[in-house]
């Protein structure tokens, strides 16, 4: 009963920004990502009915605590839908330096969905898993697909209607993405407590929710005809929505330092030099940049320069869930 897969994470080009349901993670507006393909993990999880405990490895290290509760606690969901009361031991390897920007989360929680279903026998098709990996982190269904993938939220209260849709493949379109490493201290607020800090009490809010549809039925055409800047000013205009809630919730707060704005700024005078780039920011300070193949060289360059910039991680796009 033991099985490997590995799963990359990806970036949102519209945000998920909201619950509307947090024990089971539903989402207040659909979503849209392209899965990346620098940034991985690979999880093995193997079932033992002599196991009296579930135990988690990452990179070698056993885990306790917070990040081990969520883990055990997503097995349990596995448990529930396979009927078998086993515990696991899961060993984890992150290519998603947390330092990279990306929150290993979404990588993390689907190969943990696809290796922990597989192994405990369970047979679940592409939609199934979406809608169970979802409940371990919410970004994390749409790495189910490669390319670019659509969660789409739902409306039924068990969530049954809440998971990812393929939007267009990984050969579809060369897109890449820069992720640029700041000099930062860890994020003081989470993406789950900054967004139920935003939903409950900012006024930008609804503005933030009335905003999505129309984002989203424009950047789905622009991928198709891969419109570069079309694609690019949607992703780079919803992101500052995003944004732009966290200024109204109260107690206020933000995700950007200084380099941010510097790193936003360098964006817009590449653009202004006749080289097509758009940024995009999660919750943190790092920034990810949307550029074309043939101009990598000069967008590296640029963005390493930048006084306060540690790394830049260059991605082309990803495939979905695959198994060893
Ligand atoms: O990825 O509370 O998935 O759409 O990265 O685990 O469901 O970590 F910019 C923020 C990520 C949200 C946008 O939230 O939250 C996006 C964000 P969880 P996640």
């Amino acid at each position: 009963m033991k099985a490997t897969a590995k799963a990359h994470t990806n970036i949102a080009l519209i945000k998920y920004w909201g619950k509307r349901e947090e024990s089971i993670i539903l989402p207040t507006n659909n979503s849209l990502s392209l899965t990346l393909d620098g940034f991985y993990t690979t999880t093995s999880v193997k079932f033992n009915k002599d196991f009296t405990e579930d135990e988690f490895f990452l990179d070698g290290k056993k885990v306790t605590g917070v990040p081990y509760d969520r883990v055990s606690g997503f097995l349990d969901l596995i448990r529930d839908l396979a009927g078998k009361k086993v515990y696991a031991s899961v060993e984890s390897v992150n290519e998603v330096p947390t330092a990279a920007g990306f929150a290993s989360s979404a990588s993390g929680f689907a190969a943990l969905a696809a290796a922990g279903a597989k192994a405990i026998g369970l047979e679940l098709n592409d939609q199934e898993l979406s809608r169970l990996t979802r409940q371990g982190s919410g970004s994390a269904c749409r790495s189910i697909y490669g390319g670019f993938a659509e969660w789409r939220m739902g409306f039924m209260e068990d969530g049954s209607d809440s998971y990812a849709v393929p939007v267009a493949p990984v050969e579809h379109w060369d897109l890449r993405v820069a992720a640029v490493v700041l000099d930062a201290k860890m994020k003081k607020v989470s993406s789950r407590d900054g967004m139920r800090r935003t939903v409950e009490s900012s006024p930008f809010f609804a503005g933030w929710l009335d905003s999505i549809s129309v984002d989203l039925r424009e950047i789905k055409s622009g991928i198709e005809a891969r419109d570069f800047e079309k694609v690019g000013k949607i992703a780079e205009a919803n992101c500052l929505k995003m944004h732009a809630t966290t200024l109204g919730a109260k107690p206020p707060f933000t995700y950007w330092i200084d380099t941010t704005l510097t790193v936003m700024q360098r964006v817009r005078e590449l653009r202004e030099n006749g080289i097509p780039a758009y940024f995009t920011i999660d919750a943190g300070p790092n920034v990810k940049v949307l550029y074309l193949p043939e101009n990598e060289k000069q967008i590296h360059e640029s963005l390493q320069r930048i006084p306060g910039v540690l790394d830049v991680r260059l991605s082309k796009p990803g495939h979905g869930i695959s198994y060893l």
